[in-house]
């Protein structure tokens, strides 16, 4: 049965009769199994005028009293995890296991951590000998756009939605055409914990089409961003002329750096993971593994070992660690750098390829690859694939690998495997990205500011940084009588 998904809108699910629909595909099976709301500006502009009549109301509860509301909603998605996670699976193809145990619980953690964050804001005061005192003012912005990608759909839709809510904001949040359906589900839970008609409204469709449009929306006063670089420079292009606030969490090709003094059992399970979790398509995925000469041939022959252990298999599955990617189009982009890697000499030491599951001869099942023999400024090397595809080179010098970690135009996450203090200095101080990893991988703590550096975006989100993005400080000169 083709479930219909609606815009959320004014504190309800809406639907305009002339509505046109986009197609969305379960990738497990390839088939279509619901519809989403192409919206318009007209959709658009009824979004905006629930958010600008909530505005008033929302921005001018108590931090106390907005605190309450999102950790309600954070219940409520608790309480349902298992739907969420069940939805979560079937619309991008991740494994059910990692839905349950990584993106729903994310989302309850998200709003948690925002509703608890602004009870404890401060801002500076100055005070001078002769009786000035200056202090600053913190103002939720008024009306803000946030849109995210697909391949952790709720996770990143609620990062961005809860600390703009709780700074007292009202959101038009915009999830992927391709993977709607948890956000989608968002709304009715919203309705349920009583968030205010109109702070939050749900809009789906094309990113080029609603996405520009609300972006480009003069009431919007900024833009909170997670997708490709590409389209983080259209959504720079669209929101600079009206100097609105942007933060852009973009692509990454990050490293992996692996030294003979690191852990090596530890280090070769990580890269597992850090290689292949959710198929490879997280912005910190590392897909890029340096290892040092001495324990290379020994690591390669490991790592091929693990990789065929994989458990692939359809997302409904409890035992599948590894499902199908989140749609027909990204695939053959994956394909695609498998040919470029071959064509620049690349050796595929293992996958490479699509294949057919039993059952679900229509999904999009690519194996988990790893190539070698290729040189670390080929496009392959250089370009992000956002895939099962990992590039394996060994290295010999500090100097060396640290050439080839920040020769890329991103500048998103890296992993360094070592036990020695020096080298751990060396690449925190000298890698060019925003967040390092030192014997671990995907550790996160909401209080950091999290994001990159060169075209992995712009700004940090996280803790504090969230908050900031989405006030406007106002500073306060007072001559004391
Ligand atoms: O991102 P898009 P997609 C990278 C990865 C992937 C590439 C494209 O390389 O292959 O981005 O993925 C909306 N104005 N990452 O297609 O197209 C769109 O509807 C306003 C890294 O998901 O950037 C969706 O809601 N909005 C990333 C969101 O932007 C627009 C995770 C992201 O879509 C728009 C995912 C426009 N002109 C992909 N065009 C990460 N950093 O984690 C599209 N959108």
């Amino acid at each position: 049965m083709i479930q219909r998904i609606f815009n959320f809108i004014d504190g309800e699910y809406t639907y305009l009769p002339e509505c046109k629909y986009l197609d969305n595909y379960a990738p497990a099976t390839g088939e279509i199994y619901a519809l989403t709301p192409d919206s318009n500006e007209q959709d658009l502009e009824l979004a905006i005028n629930a958010a600008e009549k909530a505005f008033p109301i929302w921005s001018k509860m108590t931090t106390t009293e907005r605190s309450n509301i999102l950790l309600k909603i954070s219940d409520l998605i608790a309480e349902n995890l298992e739907e969420f996670a069940q939805a979560e699976s079937k619309d991008t193809g991740k494994p059910i296991a990692l839905a349950r145990r990584m993106d729903i619980p994310r989302a309850v953690e998200n709003f948690k951590f925002f509703a608890t964050a602004i009870l404890h804001t401060s801002t500076p005061a100055h005070a001078t000998e002769n009786g000035i005192i200056n202090y600053t003012l913190r103002k939720p912005l008024g009306i803000v756009a946030c849109i995210s990608p697909w391949n952790l759909p709720l996770y990143l839709f609620t990062w961005k939605i809860a600390p703009a809510l709780a700074a007292g904001n009202c959101v038009i949040a915009k999830p992927s055409e391709i993977t709607p359906f948890t956000a989608y589900m968002l709304g009715k839970i919203c309705k349920e914990a009583n968030l205010p008609k109109g702070v939050l409204n749900i809009l789906h469709g094309q990113g080029g089409k609603i996405g520009a449009k609300l972006v480009a929306h003069h009431k919007i006063k900024a833009v909170s961003f997670t997708g490709g670089t590409q389209t983080g420079a259209e959504v720079a292009r669209l929101a600079a002329p009206q100097f609105k606030k942007i933060s852009l969490e973009l692509g990454g090709k990050n490293p992996t750096i692996v030294f003979a003094d690191a852990n090596y059992e530890k280090a070769l399970e990580s890269v597992v993971k850090s290689s292949f979790t959710n198929q490879g398509q997280i912005c910190l995925c590392g897909s890029r593994i340096f290892v040092e000469k001495n324990i290379y041939e020994k690591f390669k022959i490991d790592l091929i070992e693990k990789v065929k252990q994989i458990k692939i298999g359809q997302p409904d599955n409890e035992k599948t660690e590894f499902g199908a990617l989140v749609s027909l189009p990204h695939l053959q982009k994956i394909m695609t750098y498998i040919e470029l890697a071959k064509a620049e000499g690349g050796n595929v030491l293992i996958g490479g390829e699509r294949i057919k599951i039993e059952n679900a001869e229509n999904g999009y099942y690519f194996l988990p690859t790893v190539i070698d023999n290729l040189a670390f400024d080929c496009r392959t090397n250089q370009e992000e694939i956002f895939g099962p595809v990992v590039t394996l080179m060994p290295f010999e010098t500090k100097e060396e690998v640290l050439e080839y970690a920040n020769s890329v135009k991103y500048g998103l996450s890296a992993s360094v495997w070592t036990s020695n203090i020096e080298t751990t200095n060396f690449f925190a101080q000298n890698l060019e990205v925003g967040i390092v990893w030192i014997n671990t991988w995907l550790l996160r703590d909401l209080r950091t500011s999290f994001g990159g550096m060169k075209a992995s975006g712009v700004g940090r989100e996280g803790g504090q940084d969230s908050l900031l993005f989405f006030t406007e400080p106002k500073n306060i000169c007072m001559q004391m009588l």
